[in-house]
C-alpha cells in the first residue's frame, strides 16, 4: 500500500499519473495537489484534492504529514519555452519547489519522483545516440534547473538516504491535458489544427529531429521505476529514457495517412529554435534499459493513430457542445 502526493496534479503529466494510480492503488491514498483548483468533475470526485503551492514548507510538511505520504512525485515546474520568458520565476519554482520537496522527503522518509528532461543537455552534448551520462552545459534556464535538480536529487540520496529516482523525458504527447509552455509543445498542437482545420504553422524548423513519448508510455515509465528493485539501480537521477524521434516534417508525413490534404508551414520562433537545436537528436536509454527494464509501446505510427482517435473524439464532442 502506498500513499502517494503528486504536486503539479492538473498538468499534462500529473493529470493522466493521478488517475492512472488511482485506479492502481486500490487501498492506499493517492492526493493530487496544485496551485488552482481542478474543474473536471471526474477527476475532482476520484479522491482527494490538496490547494499547495511548492514554495510553502509548512503546508507541504502539513499535508505529507497528514496523509502519511511515502512517496512523492514532484511535477510542479516550469516548462522550457515559458521558463527561457521568466528565469528569475522558473528558478524559483523549479529550484525553491524541488528544495522544498526534498526537505519534506527527508523528514517524512518518502521515497521522490523527479522529472527531469532533454533540456538538461546543451549544444556540446553529443546529440546523436546521447549518452546516459555525458557533458551536460545547457543555456536555457529549464535546463540549468534540470541539471541541478538531478544533482540535488542524488545528493540527497547519498548524504540522507532519500529514495529518489527520476527520468529525462523527451518532449510529451497527450490530448487530454494541454502541455503548457514547452519547445516540444508543436507535437501535440499539430493534430488539435490538423483535425480541425487540416493546416499547421509550426515554430520549429522542418528538420528538428527531438525525442518524443506517448503519454501511456510516460505514465508506465514512472510508476515502473518507482516501483523498480532498488538493488538493480546503478543510476538514480535521471534516466535516459524514449520512445521514438522525428522531426515536424516527418511527423506531417505520418499525420497525412489520416488526413491527406493535411498542410503545414513554418514561421520558426528563435527561441524555442535555439532551445531545440541544443537538445539531443535521440538519445541511449539503454541504461534504463537495462536497470529497471524500461520499454516504450507506442512508436510513432502507433502514436499518431492513437492521437488522431483521441483528438477527433474531442473535436466532435466540441462541436456536438456548440
Ligand atoms: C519542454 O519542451 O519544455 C518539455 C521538455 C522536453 O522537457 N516538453
Amino acid at each position: 500500500m502506498k500513499n502517494i502526493l503528486i504536486t503539479g496534479a492538473l498538468g499534462q503529466i500529473g493529470s493522466e499519473l493521478t488517475m492512472a494510480l488511482r485506479k492502481r492503488n486500490q487501498t492506499g491514498v493517492v492526493v493530487a495537489s496544485d496551485i488552482r483548483m481542478p474543474t473536471d468533475p471526474q477527476f475532482r470526485d476520484s479522491g482527494p484534492f490538496e490547494f499547495l503551492d511548492v514554495l510553502d514548507e509548512y503546508r507541504v510538511g502539513r499535508v505529507v504529514e497528514e496523509y502519511r505520504i511515502d512517496t512523492i512525485y514532484h511535477l510542479g515546474a516550469l516548462l522550457s519555452a515559458v521558463g527561457e520568458k521568466k528565469p528569475q520565476v522558473a528558478w524559483k519554482i523549479n529550484m525553491g519547489g524541488l528544495y522544498t520537496i526534498l526537505e519534506a522527503a527527508r523528514q517524512y522518509k518518502a521515497a521522490l519522483f523527479f522529472p527531469s528532461s532533454i533540456g538538461a543537455f546543451g549544444p556540446t552534448t553529443p546529440l546523436d545516440n546521447t549518452p546516459q551520462d555525458t557533458i551536460m552545459r545547457p543555456h536555457s534556464m529549464y535546463g540549468v534547473t534540470k541539471v541541478a535538480g538531478e544533482l540535488l536529487c542524488n545528493y540527497y540520496h547519498d548524504r540522507f538516504g532519500v529514495d529518489t529516482r527520476g527520468v529525462r523525458f523527451p518532449g510529451l504527447i497527450s490530448y487530454q491535458t494541454e502541455p503548457g509552455g514547452g519547445t516540444t509543445d508543436y507535437a501535440v498542437a499539430i493534430f488539435f489544427e490538423a483535425l480541425k482545420h487540416k493546416r499547421f504553422t509550426c515554430y520549429l524548423k522542418p528538420d528538428t529531429s527531438l525525442d518524443m513519448m506517448y503519454m501511456p508510455d510516460a505514465i508506465r515509465a514512472m510508476i515502473q521505476l518507482m516501483e523498480a528493485d532498488a538493488s538493480g539501480l546503478k543510476h538514480r537521477n535521471a534516466f535516459n529514457i524514449t520512445a521514438m524521434h522525428f522531426t515536424p516534417t516527418q511527423l506531417a508525413a505520418e499525420i497525412r495517412k489520416y488526413i491527406p490534404e493535411f498542410a503545414i508551414d513554418y514561421d520558426v520562433d528563435p527561441i524555442r529554435q535555439g532551445i531545440a537545436d541544443s537538445w539531443p537528436n535521440y538519445m541511449d536509454d539503454s541504461a534504463a534499459r537495462r536497470e529497471w527494464g524500461w520499454a516504450p509501446e507506442y512508436d510513432l505510427s502507433g502514436m499518431t493513430k492513437a492521437m488522431i482517435e483521441g483528438v477527433a473524439r474531442l473535436v466532435a464532442a466540441e462541436m456536438v457542445k456548440g
